[in-house]
Order: C-alpha cells, then sequence, then structure tokens
C-alpha cells in the first residue's frame, strides 16, 4: 500500500493514465497530486473529473486551481448588475493573467459540463488543502505545491498564506527543515540552476522537486515512492 506522488499533470490526461499504469497504481495505494492539474495540456478538466471519482487520490491547490477558481466562480454566473460590477481592475488582471497561463483548455472543457458537473468541479476545488504532511518509509515528508515563500526557520506552517505556498519558488539552496524532506512541484527541473539532470526529479538539502515538465516539448510526468524512493517515468 505504497504513497506515490506526482505534480503540474497541466491537463496532460493521457500521460497520468500511462503513469498510473507504469506504477502499476493500485486501489490500495495512495497517490498525492501536488497542484496544477489545470490548464495548458489538452484536458484539464476530464483529468479533475478523474481525480474526483478516485477515493485514494489527495489533491492539493496549485496556482492554477486558484487563478481558474476566481475566474469560473464569476463566468458561471449570469450575467447581472452585480455580477458586471464585480468585473473590476482586480478581475480583468485575475483573468489576463489566467489566459497568459493557459486557460483555454480548462474554459472549454468546463464550458461543455452541466450545470450540476460545474458545481461539483468548483466545490472539489475549493476544498483542496494548501498542504499535507505524510509519513512514509520511515520519513516525514511536507508536500506543497510550490514552497514556503519568505521562509523563516520559527515560521509555523500555518502561518504561510495562499501565495506564498502556491506561487513562490521553492528555495533549494536552503534546508527547510532537518527531520522534514519537503516535496514540491511548480517548478519544472530543468529550470532549477545547476540541476545536472533536467527532466528528472531533482534532490537537495531536503528537497524533492517532482516536476518533470509533462506539458514542455519533451517533458514528462514523474513519480516519487515515498515508501521507497523509487522514480517513474512516462516516455519522452
Ligand atoms: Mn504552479
Amino acid at each position: 500500500m505504497p504513497s506515490y506522488v506526482i505534480s503540474d499533470i497541466h491537463g496532460e490526461y493521457d500521460k497520468f493514465n500511462e503513469l498510473l499504469d507504469i506504477i502499476g497504481f493500485g486501489s490500495e495505494d495512495t497517490l498525492y497530486v501536488l497542484g496544477d492539474i489545470l490548464d495548458r495540456g489538452p484536458h484539464p478538466i476530464k483529468t479533475v473529473l478523474k481525480l474526483m471519482e478516485m477515493p485514494n487520490a489527495v489533491c492539493i491547490v496549485g496556482n492554477h486551481e486558484v487563478m481558474a477558481l476566481t475566474c469560473l466562480r464569476l463566468l458561471v454566473r449570469e450575467i447581472t448588475e452585480n455580477s458586471l460590477s464585480d468585473l473590476d481592475e482586480y478581475m480583468l488582471e485575475n483573468m489576463m493573467t489566467w489566459q497568459y497561463n493557459g486557460s483555454s483548455t480548462t474554459i472549454n472543457e468546463f464550458k461543455r459540463l452541466d450545470p450540476e458537473q460545474r458545481e461539483a468541479v468548483l466545490e472539489f476545488l475549493e476544498d483542496l488543502p494548501l498542504y499535507e504532511e505524510v509519513t512514509a518509509g520511515g520519513k516525514k515528508y511536507l508536500l506543497v505545491h510550490a514552497g514556503l515563500g519568505n521562509y523563516s526557520p520559527e515560521k509555523e506552517l500555518g502561518r504561510y498564506t495562499l501565495n506564498e505556498m502556491v506561487w513562490f519558488r521553492a528555495d533549494y539552496s536552503t534546508d527547510y527543515f532537518p527531520d522534514v524532506i519537503t516535496v514540491t512541484g511548480h517548478t519544472p527541473t530543468r529550470f532549477i540552476e545547476g540541476n545536472p539532470e533536467p527532466d528528472r526529479i531533482y534532490r537537495k538539502n531536503n528537497h524533492i522537486a517532482i516536476d518533470c515538465g509533462a506539458c514542455l516539448p519533451s517533458g514528462r510526468l514523474a513519480a516519487l515512492c515515498l515508501d521507497t524512493g523509487e522514480e517513474f517515468y512516462t516516455k519522452d
């Protein structure tokens, strides 16, 4: 009954299924998904719907879910005087940021859902936790999408803001905790400075970075087994 962790699926539904097959993922296993299920790749909502049906999947929020929620809530409302007045500078900026970050595949699939499915998806996204603490294989892990922004050793986990956990990139040069391994996505490992092995899982200073760029050219979706440390990858 091992636990696996993956991140940044970004709508790559086929790679997600391929990876589950490669792992041999079973109904007794646990899958942690470190956010950014949505946007960019072809089937973000199809991937969310599948995860909603998996009782042994635990999803954590990423910045793409945060961007989507803000905008989708507004988009599903009928246009009323009130909703139009909500479309202020702040909302317009949110929409533009989201579009810049690959929202179109999410919107295209979302608009094909019936109203009940839309509501179920929005509630699922709204309920995603910010982080998870897991013990597996005798090791303690902190699972969080991006990192611990404005990190300080004295700062308790509950004091980090949403933005500090979903947007701020992890500082791989800083060992956050002596006895806890921090596992993050968000930053494709090919973009980590000084990383000799792009598109492979990166380990340094009690950090493990697992975003191997599934939605990027020649990128891969990766999984890490928390119990054994074993790594799994989709084909290039
Ligand atoms: Mn991200």
